[in-house]
């Protein structure tokens, strides 16, 4: 008899530590899927399914929420090799804007997955411009596609097509 509420004393202290191990998890891993800086695939290819919009052009104004707009261009005639697609985010009084994150990426529907570049995290230079490189490794058309979030949010997806 002295031995079972021995056991189950030892229980009752070892239950509650047990949970708080677990627990003590749970606000370490989610603010790690929940950091800024790099979103994890996962999430990504979730959003991605987005339908993605044609783009009208390099250097157009295309409206964002929150009377925002981009535009872009790549600062050099493509052709084989990297070339660096700039995009600029503006508020409504003609200002460079950070609130959105921009993720690219680039493939040749004709080989697609090929040479499929997976989406990669725009980066700011000084100016708050956009600036990420993409690689050109063969002639044809290639796609390009672009991811907005706003506040961890996707807000838009965007496509164009570039003959290399
Ligand atoms: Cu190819």
């Amino acid at each position: 008899m002295k031995k079972i509420t021995l056991i189950s004393l030892i229980l009752a202290v070892m239950l509650p530590i047990a949970i708080w191990a677990q627990c003590a998890d749970c606000p370490t891993s989610k603010s790690k899927s929940d950091g800024n800086t790099k979103m994890s695939s996962g999430s990504l290819s979730k959003n991605s399914k987005m339908a993605a919009m044609p783009l009208p052009g390099y250097n157009k104004e295309v409206q964002l929420a929150d009377s925002k707009y981009f535009k872009y261009s790549f600062t050099k005639k493509p052709k084989i090799g990297t070339a660096i697609l700039r995009v600029n985010v503006y508020d409504k009084k003609k200002r460079l804007s950070d609130d959105f994150d921009v993720y690219i990426s680039a493939d040749m529907p004709s080989m697609r997955g090929a040479h499929a570049s997976g989406d990669v995290k725009m980066k700011a230079n000084k100016k708050g411009e956009l600036l990420t490189p993409v690689n050109f490794v063969m002639p044809g058309v290639w796609e390009i596609t672009l991811h907005f979030y706003k506040d961890g949010k996707h807000t838009n997806t965007f496509t164009f097509e570039q003959k290399i």
